[in-house]
């Protein structure tokens, strides 16, 4: 294939995308919804829309405008992508209230289940000629009393250095860069991967163009994303930014907080190594 065929494409990340979540969803969720409830939030909603259309005094050729982008939404199938990056960061604030432990951040629509099992110390799968800083990310996981978590899970999944996530981009190698770690007796895992490159909301896709038609970057800070589990415990669901890095202050998703940025330190021949300890609350 040539590059021009293996390029990521808007539409082809989008719909993985769409897959994706469609598998990850239980069934049903709508229909066990009372009336009061969806009346409640569908009200509220509309009143911000139409709160909006009158405050900007919207024309008819933008709401034609929008109707006809929402459609490409659609078909693009980037609802995944779009609702991430933009509405996702408040869910993820009001389920935060309610949590202890460490700090999570959102799911994001790049999250796959099922990847490499791995032992506590790991190398995520990668490619022989993976390019990147090669990183070794250590730490303990613990429970609210302070107490190692013998055998929780770390599924880690992360871009790599040009920014692409394995699944979503059809030239990446299945399950590149995402592993399933499980901590040992002391809750300490040692994994060994490379730094992620900053990710870019796809330019040739709707949520791209509306990017650029307001003027706003494209750009989410490099990441690593994991879900911490063990058995009894609330799962918490997260992310770990790099000091310094680019768009670290302005992430077009709005989900960097200051607890979940990671200060790697050189550890020789070129690699950085990073730790960081995760406290689990009791479900
Ligand atoms: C990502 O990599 C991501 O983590 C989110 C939340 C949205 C788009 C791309
Ligand atoms: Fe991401």
């Amino acid at each position: 294939m040539t590059r021009t065929e293996q390029s990521p494409t808007a539409a082809g990340s989008g719909a993985s995308a769409t897959q994706a979540f469609r598998a990850s969803q239980p069934q049903g969720t709508a229909e066990s919804t009372s009336p009061e409830r969806v009346s409640a939030v569908v009200k509220a909603l509309l009143d911000g829309v139409h709160e909006a259309i009158r405050t900007e005094q919207v024309t008819y050729t933008e709401f034609q405008a929008a109707k006809q982008w929402l459609i490409e939404v659609g078909e693009g199938g980037e609802w995944p992508l779009l609702l991430d990056v933009f509405v996702e960061h408040a869910v993820e604030d009001v389920a935060s209230r309610t949590q202890r432990g460490s700090k999570g951040s959102i799911l994001g629509p790049y999250y796959l289940p099922d990847q490499a099992k791995l032992p506590a110390e790991a190398t995520l799968p990668m490619r022989p000629d993976e390019k990147g800083t090669p990183l070794v990310f250590a730490g303990q996981v613990r429970d609210a009393a302070g107490r190692p978590v013998s055998g929780a899970e770390l599924d880690l999944w992360h871009a790599d250095d040009e920014g692409y996530y394995s699944g979503f981009a059809p030239h990446l190698p299945e399950g590149n860069l995402r592993g399933v770690v499980t901590a040992d007796e002391q809750g300490r895992f040692e994994v060994i991967t490379i730094q992620p490159a900053p990710y870019q909301i796809p330019t040739d896709g709707p949520t791209g163009k509306l990017l650029e038609a307001a003027g706003w970057h494209p750009w989410r800070p490099a990441h690593l994303h994991l879900i911490v589990r063990a058995p009894e415990h609330r799962p918490i669901t997260t992310q770990l930014y790099f000091e310094g890095g680019q768009w670290l202050d302005s992430d077009v998703a709005g989900a960097t907080k200051p607890e979940l940025v990671l200060n790697p330190q050189p550890h020789g021949d070129g690699w950085l190594r990073s730790e960081y300890d995760f406290v689990l609350e009791p479900e």
